[in-house]
Parts: structure tokens; sequence; C-alpha cells
């Protein structure tokens, strides 16, 4: 009605939709204008570096206007929401994918090459986002990216850490060498910091109790003595059992007063004398395949809060006055690059509590915008634990509604309860957080206080019914030093616990949680993990993409199921062209690893093309892989060079980061790359086998390295890998598993069908029998597992010294049962090469291409979508919120 109010409205309309021009001539001056206005260089010359940059920026301007549309959406509609609480976000990177959600990457693959630009060596120039350190990190961006393209109003929170997982080096030794990564090197063109969005985080400090009581006089039931005689004036009060002369006095049951002392208010806590320190916003967008929905990513870095402390810098004390300053950014400064282990630094419970207190305060702040009663809370918002890293959440949840909500412990504690979901991502002890009470009480008091409550309600509860198991259930450790035990806290918390694959749920209610199954039978429930094929199909096999697209429509890349419709279709001609798509991945393989190792590779169509790419760890057992590897060597040297000839050839190719604390996984790069020196020098067996290690693995060299294998190990001990996740991906693209019945590999073959598959060694329940045959009397281990430690003895891969702890470990403890799965694992890749060999009679792989074939198409219960459907339906309660296309949209 009021017509300056309508001007200014009509105004900004007509602003609207300003950056979704994806005309060549709009794109080339939005490059244009990012080059010199944004990053102030010259048009007419700036590297690719630049060329980068400006390009991300400008493909960044079509997502901001979707996602403060999705915001403001979602504010509009309020539905419940969930919040994804994850300390580590493994992204990767960002420009092709973004482009590829958009649908504009051709449109910039265009725009570019008219000024002489390659869209793909310009992505070259991205630094990866290695805001993780594997499996975990990495399913949370899988994740994020399956909540924005199924348009769940979904936010996720985590930490901005200045340095990401370390880049890996190999040294000439073999030797495993960590840098630092500093990704922020040339700026993130993808995030955006909120200058509007800071909250203050509090450390350290004391509680201190107020007791609001007052004093009143009550007349209670009491028994006083009166003196006898004639005043009978004294009066006295009387305990049970006092003795008095009868003679002197009289004893007198009346109403006596009594002075008490009543709770006038609940107490309060104060939690004081607190070193502060700012948490900052930095949001990154992220959008969903092919629709309006743009959902957030929430990164906290840590600021100092009082920037400056004059009166030591005019003392002359420059050094006093930044220490403060240093403090508080170190807390979001490094990622701890331990992989399933828990150090339980001080740090890291600082980086906890810092992440959880920054994103409580943000979700209670847009709560409490909706105006709704607290109450509500949980009908508004689920959060969603990744592993135990965020649980602290649950302490600080509490603090807030009580000290700053001033609800009842009751009260408080029955809306906690509703708030939260809990994912367990691994059965291995070492990984299960625990925090020594010393430690958490005196970083956050008030916290520790609040989980013994809890743990006291709890204990109460179920005294009666489960006696005996109240020390194992207990969320405090009563060890010598005694220890606050994450999951307890999280399994007592959350309204559902979930495992990540079927085996692994099983075996949470049936050994680690045991005995909360018995408590909270109803709580547990598995998700499987997924993978999106957005990422990990379409864009880093595009050949294979275009190759179904031609022949089921482009469907399958929000809905995988499209790709069964395949299976008709599979005849010579498209096995053919499957084997055309994987020369094309075969061969920007081998130019990664000619540039990184100077290893070169020939015909790797006839190469097999076999490869173990994850973090490095005793129970995912590279340790079996280079054992089998070195027998096969050492085979190879007994043969002539016609038997040579008939051989399959093949590569033998392992990636990944081992923990830098993390001695034996070190020692295990060191032999590998000792072994590959050998045996890629030795002219004797030609191109029959080459062992390749690439340095620093991460996310962007795993979309070249996956499309590439022709072969997958998912090896690890049966009952140790959760999950894995990269087994989802490598199938997804034609690579056929070779893998033990653990984690997800027992799914896969379900879904694909055993004769895609090959499958050895124990279960999961043979485990225990085997170690113990294999240290019985009598037995003897596999010959050529017995060969191969002699030659690591024998100094054939450099000196004994260095290999002795690996060797001793297979030979005297065997924790990980290598020795035992050793020939069903040399018979599983005898059959491999058997397969690999036999082509039809127009010399193709067949048989092969087929099974790769099936595989790929069969993996639809692995895409995080359907992983993601499962959250929202069976623990978040959620649904989808589409952002409508705008009114004025074309
Ligand atoms: C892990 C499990 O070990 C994997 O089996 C699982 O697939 C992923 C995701 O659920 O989680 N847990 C864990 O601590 N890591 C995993 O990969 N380790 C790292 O992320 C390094």
């Amino acid at each position: 009605s009021d017509p300056e109010q309508k001007k200014k409205l009509d105004n900004l309309f007509a602003m609207r939709h300003r950056f979704l021009e994806t005309d060549t001539k709009s794109l080339l001056q939005s490059i244009c204008d990012h080059v010199e206005l944004r990053l102030g260089r010259s048009k007419w010359s700036f590297n690719k570096q630049i060329a980068y940059s400006a390009t991300a920026l400008s493909v960044r301007d079509h997502m901001i206007e979707l996602w403060n549309d999705t915001n403001k959406y979602f504010h509009e509609r309020n539905p419940k929401r969930l919040y994804y609480l994850s300390i580590e976000f493994l992204i990767g990177r960002l420009l092709r994918s973004n482009m590829l959600s958009l649908a504009i990457e051709a449109d910039y693959t265009k725009a570019l090459s008219q000024i002489g630009l390659h869209l793909e060596e310009i992505a070259e120039e991205e630094l990866d986002m290695a805001l993780g350190n594997g499996g975990l990190g990495r399913l949370a961006a899988c994740f994020l990216d399956s909540m924005a393209t199924l348009r769940l109003p979904a936010w996720g929170y985590g930490l901005r850490y200045q340095y990401g997982m370390f880049k890996q080096r190999v040294s000439k030794e073999g030797d495993q060498v960590e840098l630092p990564d500093y990704w922020l090197e040339n700026g993130c063109p993808w995030e955006i910091k909120r200058l509007d969005v800071r909250y203050t985080v509090r450390f350290y400090g004391h509680v201190r109790e107020e007791k609001h009581t007052r004093t009143e006089i009550r007349m209670k039931k009491g028994k006083i003595l009166r003196r006898r005689g004639v005043n009978r004036g004294e009066l006295l009060p009387y305990t049970d059992g006092q003795s008095f002369n009868e003679n002197d006095w009289q004893l007198l049951e009346m109403e006596v007063p009594e002075e008490v002392e009543i709770e006038a208010a609940p107490t309060e806590y104060f939690w004081e004398n607190t070193e502060d320190i700012y948490a900052c916003a930095f949001d990154v967008p992220i959008a969903g395949y092919h629709t309006l929905n743009v959902i957030n990513l929430r990164l906290w870095q840590s600021m100092p809060k009082t920037e400056f402390d004059f009166n030591s810098f005019n003392r002359g004390s420059y050094d006093d006055a930044m220490r403060a300053k240093q403090a508080a950014e170190t807390i979001t400064q490094v990622l701890y690059p331990n992989d399933s282990f828990e150090a339980g630094k001080e740090l890291r419970l600082k980086q906890q509590y810092f992440f959880v207190s920054a994103s409580l305060q943000d979700i209670m702040r847009r709560f409490r915008n909706t105006g709704m009663p607290i109450q509500d809370l949980p009908k508004q918002c689920i959060m969603q634990c990744n592993d135990t890293h965020p649980v602290l959440a649950i302490p600080e949840l509490m603090r807030i509604l009580l000290d700053d909500e001033h609800l009842t412990f009751d009260e408080a504690w029955e809306i906690t309860q509703k708030c939260f979901a809990y994912t367990n991502h691994t059965v291995l002890p070492e990984a299960l957080e625990k925090w020594s009470v010393d430690l958490l009480g005196r970083v956050v008091p008030r916290h520790l206080q609040i989980i013994y409550q809890i743990n006291w309600l709890f204990m109460e509860s179920i005294r009666d019914q489960f006696p005996d198991d109240l020390a194992d259930l207990s969320i405090i450790e009563e060890t010598p030093v005694k220890a606050i035990r994450m999951a307890n806290l999280a399994i007592v918390t959350s309204i559902k616990v979930n495992g990540v694959a079927a085996l692994h749920t099983q075996l949470l209610k049936t050994t680690i949680f045991r005995k909360f199954f018995k408590v909270f039978p109803k709580k547990f429930l598995n998700v499987t993990n997924g993978v999106t094929q957005r990422r990990w199909l379409l864009e880093c096999n595009t050949p294979l993409g275009q190759l179904y697209s031609s022949k089921v429509g482009t469907k399958w890349a929000t809905a995988y199921k499209v790709l069964r419709q395949i299976e008709p279709h599979i005849d010579d001609a498209f096995i053919t062209q499957f084997w055309d798509t994987r020369r094309i991945a075969k061969e920007r393989l081998a130019a990664l690893i000619k540039k990184e190792t100077g290893i070169t590779l020939n015909n790797v169509d006839e190469m097999l093309f076999d490869v173990q790419v994850k973090r490095i760890h005793e129970y995912k057992r590279q340790s079996l892989n280079i054992l089998r590897a070195i027998a096969e060597y050492l085979n190879l040297r007994t043969l002539t060079p016609a038997q040579i000839a008939k051989k399959c050839k093949k590569m033998i190719f392992f990636a990944g980061k081992a923990a830098p604390g993390y001695y034996m996984a070190k020692k295990t790069i060191k032999l590998i790359n000792c072994v590959a020196s050998v045996v890629n020098n030795d002219e004797t067996i030609g191109d029959a086998l080459k062992i390749v290690f690439l340095p620093n693995y991460n996310v962007s060299s795993a979309q070249v390295i996956i499309p590439a294998a022709d072969i997958h190990e998912q090896i690890s001990t049966a009952g140790y890998e959760a999950s894995g996740t990269s087994c989802m991906k490598f199938c997804m693209n034609g690579g056929i598993i070779i893998g033990t019945w653990d984690g997800a590999n027992i799914e896969i073959l379900e879904e694909i069908g055993a004769e895609q598959t090959y499958m050895f060694g124990l279960k999961t329940e043979q485990i225990d029998e085997g170690r113990k045959q294999r240290f019985a009397n009598g037995y003897k281990m596999d010959s050529r597992l017995e060969e191969a430690l002699l030659a690591i003895e024998g100094g054939l891969f450099g000196p004994k010294h260095e290999f002795m702890p690996f060797v001793d470990a297979i030979r005297h403890s065997d924790n990980y049962v290598v020795a035992n799965d050793f020939p069903l694992y040399m018979a599983a890749h005898e059959q491999v090469e058997k397969d690999w060999l036999e082509k039809n009679a127009h010399g193709v792989r067949e048989k092969w291409g087929r099974r790769a074939i099936l595989s790929s198409i069969r993996m639809d219960k692995f895409s995080s979508d359907r992983s993601i459907i499962d959250y929202s339906e069976k623990i978040w309660k959620i649904k989808p919120c589409m952002v409508p296309a705008p009114i004025d949209a074309p």
C-alpha cells in the first residue's frame, strides 16, 4: 500500500536472478569481472590459478541467490530441521561438482574455450578441501550432497581447520613424510565469511553455585523436658535415649517450633572466570543436483576475543600481547590426523567443545526466532552426531536449558533426550572416546557436573533391573583415572543409535554395546552407508556415465535404480564400449602415476589394475596385499621368459596415509615402497608385475584412481571394518571386488550377486578360532608366505632391521590373522588372473566386462540418497522442503 515501499520492492525484484544468465557473453563477462574487480588482476594476463579463482567465484554467484532463497524459504515454512554435526567434512574439490549440480558445465566449458582456457586444466588448480581423515569425513560430504539433492531442510556444522589433512610425500628411502596442508593458500572461493555470525565460546573457569533458600519457622511434633517445680520454668528439647531424672524433669509431647531452610528458587549455577574466544562462521553453500535447493555447511573458526592487550604492548612485551591471540587461533588451526584412534589431547577436547558450543548457540538462536516454546525444540530440530566427537553437545544443550532457560533438570532432560541421534563408525576399542574426568572438569567444569547428574539419573533408572551391568553401562569409567565414556553418554541420551552396515550393527548389538542393547532394544538400528553417484560416477567417470545415459537417459543421477534397466542392453557391442571407457580411465591414471612417481605403464588395456586405496591400518591389511605381491614376484622369478609372457600382466597399486604416530602403518608404507623399487627395476620379469605406491591419496586423486581399477582390494580382517565406502565407489565404476566377509562387502555381494565378486577368508565368527589354530602346535604356515617373510628377512628389499617389526608382528602375534587368510587370498587371486586372461572369439574380455557392468548397475542400495532417505524416515522424521521456482523464472 505504501508507494515508496512498493517502489523499493519492485526495484529489488528487478534485481533477482541477475546471475542466472548462462550465455557465453554473460559468463565471460562474469569471469573477467572477477579477475579484475575481485582478484585485482588484469584480464589481459592472468595465470591458471587466477583463472580458477575467477571461474569459481563466477560459479558461486549462481549459487548465492539460490542459497539465500533456500534459507528464506526454510525460514518461512519452518519445517523440522536436521543438523548434521561432524568434526570432519572431507569435501575435496567443488568446481566441477557445483557446475554439474547447477547444470552449467557445458556453458562454462564453452565460454572458457573462447578465451583459450580448458575447464579441465583450470579445475586442476583447485586445492582439495581436506577437512577430514578418511571414510568418516567423506561420508559426511556425500551426505550433504544427498540432503541438498533430496531437498531436505538440513544444515551441516563443522570446523574450518586452517591446516587440513597433511600432505604425504615419500622420501628416497621410501618413508612417509608429512607436510602441512595449507589449503587456504590461494583463498577459498566457495566460502562466505559471515562477519555477522559470531559467538563467544567459554573454557576453563569454575562453577559457582547460588543456593536460593530462606529460613522458616515450622511447628512440628516433638518432645520437650519441663523442669518440675513450683515455677515450672525451664524447657529443653529432648532427644530420644537421653536420660533425665524424673524427679526433676517431666517429658511432654507437644508442638515445638523448628527452623528450616527451604529452597526459594532452584539453585543457580554460574560458570565464571572463563577464558573466552570467538567462533566465527564461514559458510559453504552446498548445491543440490538439478534443484533450486542450496543448503549450507557452516564451518567455525576460532578468533581471539580481545584483539590485543595494549598494556603489555605499551610495556614493550609484544610477544605477551600476541600470545593470547595466538592461543585463541590455535583451536581450529589443525585437523588431528588420526584415524580410528583417540589420543585424549586437551586441544582436541577444546576443538570438540568449541565446535558444539558455537553450533548450539546458532541452532538455539534460529529456534528462538521461531517464537515456539522451548518444549517444542524436539519438534523443530534433530541433531545427528557423526561419531562421538560432537557428543559434548548433549551436556551443552542441558546447560543452556538449565542455566539460560531456567528449566528444571527433569524438564531439560526430557527435551534433550529427544534432540539427538548418534552414529557409531567403528568397533575398534582404541577409537572409543574417553575423556579423563580431570581434564574435562578443567576445560568444561559445568558440563562435568551435568554429566554426573545425567549418569546418576540413568543409574537409578536401571539399578533394579540390571544390577550386574551398572559398571559397564555407567557413563563414568571407575578406573584409577576416572573417565567419561562418550559413547555411553551418546547412547543413553539419543533417540536412535545406528551402525553403518548390517554386520557392524549386529556387532554393536552383540559385542561392544551388548549391555545397552538389553536396556534399550528399540534404540539400535542399521543404516548402511552410501556414496553419492554424482561425484563418484557422473563427475569422476564421464565416459562411463555417458555410455549409461545413452541407453537409459540421465535420471540415474538422482535415481540410481534406473541403471538396472541397462541389463538387457549388455551385449558384445555394449561391452566393447564399456572397455573403451575403461581405457580412457586407465590411461588417465597411468598419466598420473607417471607424473607423480616416474613409473611408466605400457599397454594398460592388457594390464590388470589391482587397487587398494585407503588409510594404512593393520586391520585393513595392506600387509596381506604386499606379502601376496612379494609371493607373486618370487614366483615370477622362477619362471622362464616364455612362461612369463603368458602370465597375466598386472599393476598392484597402493595409496593411503598413515597416522603420523602409527609406527606399524609407516613401516608398511616403507615396505611397499621398497618392494616396489626392487620389483619395478627387475628386468627379468619384464612388464609382468608393477607395484606402485602413489603418494598423497586424497579425494581428487581418488576420482582418478577409482574409475581405473579392474580389481579392488577390500580385505580387512572380518569384523573390523565397520562399513568401508570406497568399495561402493569402485563397484559403481565397474571395478570387481576381491574382499573378505566384512563391513559393506557382504551387502554388496547380496545386491550384485556372488558371481560378480571374489570373496575369501575367515568369517567374523571364525576369527577367534583361527587365531587359536594359528598358534597351536603343529601349525604350518603357507609355504609362499613363509618364503615371502624369509625374503624380507634375507634383505631382498633393504636392510633387514627396517622390516623386522613388520615380520615379527606377522610371525609372533598376527593380531589380524594374515597367515590364516593368506592361502585363501592367493587362491582368490589365482582365479582373478585366470578370469582376466579369458577373452571371447573377438578378443574381448566379455565375461569380465559383463560382471563389471552388472556390479556397477546393481549398486542402487549404496547411493547415499538411499542412506539419507533411511535416516530421514527412520530417525530424523523430516520431510523434503522443496524451494519453488521463482514466479518470473523462465
Ligand atoms: C570409519 C570406518 O572405519 C569405516 O569402515 C566407515 O566406512 C566410515 C564411515 O562410516 O567410518 N570410522 C572411522 O573412524 N574411520 C572410518 O573410515 N576413519 C576415518 O575416517 C579415517
